[in-house]
């Protein structure tokens, strides 16, 4: 399989469903959906909604069904951008090469965008095709819920914020990763593998994956900000370093983070043994994860 045609066409399906979901001149106030639409179409990686698709796929099921429930994930994730950028959280003044939503839109407008893609999230989320049943969707739906409140990116991200300056170990890292960051791409692969009819036992192995790619995603992201390019990151390098941040770097070096993160990655790998070639695409997704520059 070619990896970067299947990527972007994936993208390009995640794209037009999106684009359907927040049309350009819909009779909402004009400045919230130009900011809601910022948001969403600001070059974005589309990594979790690609990761529900290829788990959906790799139980067998249609993407067509698991649409709707990837484009909710990442609603979801582009909320959350919307808020970790705030002056009151990691106040920062660019993401993805653009100024963030309130450097353009101001503080209240970009809030209450990412409010409008919380509340759009749960709505395509319920609205999946008549095909998936109704158990499925609303499985679905206490997953995403259970991801991104206060045991998920919620929680993480105020141990997060409460970390800040402290002395911390590995585990404190990794407890806030796997909430602010590996809750939601665990969340996909879940979501994935129950609209597209995944037995228990498949959906369980595919929440193993998606925790160990989870952590190695973040570990990764610790690691550019830290080392990585600024032009290709679209945003400012070392920060972290400035704010006393949690950071894997930080508390186990660089050497022994990218360790880490390819041991998450083999791991991920293994979870996965027991699927055929219809999981190929998630174990390239989980090789990519630890070998991407952005
Ligand atoms: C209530 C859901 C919710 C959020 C509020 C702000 C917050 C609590 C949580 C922050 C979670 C967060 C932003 C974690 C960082 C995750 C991360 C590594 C983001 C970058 O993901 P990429 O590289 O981004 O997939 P692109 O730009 O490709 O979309």
């Amino acid at each position: 399989m070619n990896l970067d045609e299947y990527l972007n066409q994936r993208l390009r399906l995640i794209d037009e469903a999106l684009e359907n979901l927040l049309p350009d001149a819909p009779d909402q106030p004009g400045r919230l959906r130009e900011a809601m639409r910022y948001g969403v179409f600001s070059g974005g990686k589309r990594i979790r909604p690609i990761l529900t698709l290829a788990a959906a796929a790799a139980v067998g099921g249609n993407i067509n069904d698991a649409l709707p429930a990837a484009c909710a994930i990442e609603l979801i994730h582009a909320f959350s951008l919307i808020h970790d950028d705030l002056p009151c959280m990691d106040d920062d003044d660019l993401r993805r090469g653009k100024p963030t939503s309130h450097k353009v839109f101001g503080e209240a407008t970009a809030l209450l965008a990412a409010d409008g893609l919380f509340a759009l999230a749960f709505d395509t989320l319920a609205h999946a095709p008549e095909s998936v049943p109704d158990g499925a969707v609303l499985e679905a739906v206490r997953i995403l819920a259970g991801a991104t409140g206060p045991a998920g990116m919620v929680g993480g991200q105020v141990l997060d914020l409460e970390a800040e300056g402290k002395d911390v170990t590995v585990a404190d890292v990794e407890r806030i990763h796997r909430g602010k960051t590996g809750a939601l791409i665990e969340a996909a692969a879940l979501i994935g593998g129950i609209i597209g009819g995944g037995d228990k036992a498949q959906i369980e192995t595919l929440g193993r994956y998606g925790r160990a790619i989870g952590l190695a995603f973040q570990i990764v992201d610790d690691l550019l900000e830290s080392v990585g390019d600024e032009e290709k990151l679209g945003k400012s390098a070392q920060s972290d370093l400035k704010r006393r941040k949690a950071t894997y770097p930080a508390v186990a070096g660089v050497e022994e983070s990218a360790r880490a993160a390819e041991r998450h990655c083999q791991q991920a790998a293994q979870e996965l043994s027991s699927f055929e070639e219809s999981a190929e695409p998630l174990r390239r997704i989980a090789r990519l994860i630890v070998e991407r520059e952005v």
